[in-house]
């Protein structure tokens, strides 16, 4: 999809089609419409980015929250955003044998008890033996770095997203 194609979109398109460039904050796609002509996919990015980075740190945590959790109750349910359901298959965590799967669901549980939001990692960037090593190591972070760890994974997630949607190479974006 080139520039020219984004950049005519009306507003109901645009957020039909960027909606979940940031998991389930379709809100995000709705304001970055606004910045529109954007030049080049960059400046797209930039301006969802922008966005994030200008929320108060309640509306950060919120982002985070719209996240499902990694091997969570919504993968086995099978109610998953097609992107998350991409993500989560590709780095091997529909296929977890049970004790991984419940090793994942008490890391899950304690990360969020102790931070408040649930564990967010960009699952195209890693597989199922890291995932369960990184949360056991961020799970001893403290909160304000890891507010920002977590953002910055929403981030890798939304970049390569768009990369898809834009038809991209995630390196040049
Ligand atoms: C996810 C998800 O659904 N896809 C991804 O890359 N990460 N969720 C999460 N809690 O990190």
């Amino acid at each position: 999809m080139d520039m020219e194609t984004v950049n005519s979109m009306d507003f109901g398109e645009f957020v039909e089609v960027f909606g979940n460039v940031v998991e389930r904050c379709p809100l995000v796609a709705a304001a970055v419409w606004s910045q529109r002509p954007f030049s080049d996919p960059a400046d797209l990015e930039r301006q969802f980015f922008a966005f994030i980075d200008a929320l108060p740190q309640s509306g950060k945590e919120g982002v985070l929250r719209c996240h499902p959790d990694l091997a969570g109750r919504e993968l086995q349910r099978g109610t998953l955003t097609a992107e998350s359901q991409r993500e989560q298959s590709g780095a091997g965590l529909t296929s977890l044998g049970a004790a991984e799967r419940l090793r994942l669901t008490e890391l899950n549980a304690q990360y969020r008890a102790r931070f408040g939001f649930p564990f967010v990692l960009a699952a195209r960037l890693s597989d199922r033996a890291a995932v369960p090593r990184e949360l056991a190591r961020r799970l001893l972070c403290p909160p304000e770095l890891e507010l920002r760890t977590a953002l910055e994974e929403v981030k890798k997630i939304g970049h390569l997203r768009l990369a898809d949607l834009l038809g991209a190479d995630p390196a040049k974006l």
